[in-house]
């Protein structure tokens, strides 16, 4: 890439002369599909308020379960945050702050459940590991360990977007950033229902409720209502470059986590904006 002209050195770059606000000029280097770093990489995300505030009723055998499936995959175990960062928004709202200040805040709720279940899976050499080392030191983990754990929630902080005063992106979202970045072989978000359905199950419509067991990002955006996971993650899978589905399952079923890490179709399998190899 380097030319010499006399002594002065020039640097080329395909980028070097041109605006990076025009998508037209970049798109020939930058829009190139990325590399997937840990192609064998299973993410799955535990429900803080589905799974760990149940305790252990319902922890213990999932537990058992992820014990079990060690010896078969290479597995990113990411927990949401639950009842105790709900308090938090509540007591953080009530007196003014800014999402900026409460993203961080509810994280952490979603790092000590991770270090909770980090503890039950200790002795199968499993360990809670940061943020940072998520970031850059994931794979020695894994060759390490056959499992890690994480908090789901992405590490935002004070540059959370200030257009909602609860954080927008939270654990559901953060994991399926974190998938996708490293280009994982799949997501599998555990819940405490069996899927999306075309309303909330356990709401005021729950007699409507249809179970959909095929749907995509698309049509989540134009169901009106809520979903068993952050809004936001609808928007961030329309620009998936990696992940192509999304299961979600019931973790409170034993044997589900264990058929969808082994493809079956368990739950509901959302489509993405990533293309299928
Ligand atoms: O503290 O449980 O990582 O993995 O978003 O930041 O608020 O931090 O502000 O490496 O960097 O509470 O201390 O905490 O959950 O996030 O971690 O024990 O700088 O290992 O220090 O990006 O764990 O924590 O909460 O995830 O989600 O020290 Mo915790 Mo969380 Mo630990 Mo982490 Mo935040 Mo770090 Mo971080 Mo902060
Ligand atoms: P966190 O990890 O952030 O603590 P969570 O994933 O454990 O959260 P919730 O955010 O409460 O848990 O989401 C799961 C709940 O969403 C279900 O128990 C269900 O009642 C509710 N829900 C709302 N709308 C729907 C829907 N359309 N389909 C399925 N479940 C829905």
């Amino acid at each position: 890439m380097a030319e010499t002209t006399n002594t002065i050195k020039h640097v080329a770059s395909p980028l070097a002369r041109q605006t990076l606000l025009d998508n037209k000029l970049t798109r020939p280097v930058a829009g190139k599909r990325p590399i997937a770093l840990l192609p064998w990489l299973q993410v799955v995300k535990i429900g803080g308020r589905a799974i760990m505030d149940r305790g252990a009723e319902a922890i213990l055998p999932l537990v058992e379960e992820i014990r079990k499936l060690l010896p078969e995959h290479r597995l990113l175990i990411l927990t949401g945050a639950g009842i105790r960062a709900r308090h938090l928004y509540g007591v953080g709202l009530d007196l003014g702050l800014p999402v900026g200040s409460l993203a961080p805040l509810a994280a952490s709720e979603a790092g000590q459940n991770g270090h909770i279940l980090a503890a039950l899976l200790a002795s199968e050499g499993v360990s809670y590991i940061e943020h940072p080392t998520i970031a850059n030191q994931l794979a020695i983990h894994l060759t390490a360990a056959r499992a890690v754990i994480g908090s789901a929630f992405p590490p935002y902080h004070h540059h959370e977007f200030p257009t909602s005063r609860i954080p927008m992106h939270r654990a559901d979202t953060g994991a399926f950033l974190i998938a996708d970045a490293l280009g994982a072989a799949g997501l599998t978000i555990v819940e405490d229902v069996d899927g999306v359905y075309t309303a909330d199950p356990k709401g005021q419509d729950a007699a409507k409720a249809k179970l959909l067991g095929e749907t995509s990002f698309e049509a989540l955006a134009k169901q009106e209502g809520t979903l068993p996971f952050d809004r936001a993650l609808v928007e961030v899978m329309a620009n998936a470059r990696h992940i192509s589905r999304v299961q979600v399952i019931n973790g409170l079923v034993p044997g589900r986590l264990t058929a969808a890490l082994r493809g079956h179709h368990v739950g509901s399998i959302i489509t993405t904006g990533a293309k299928a190899d």
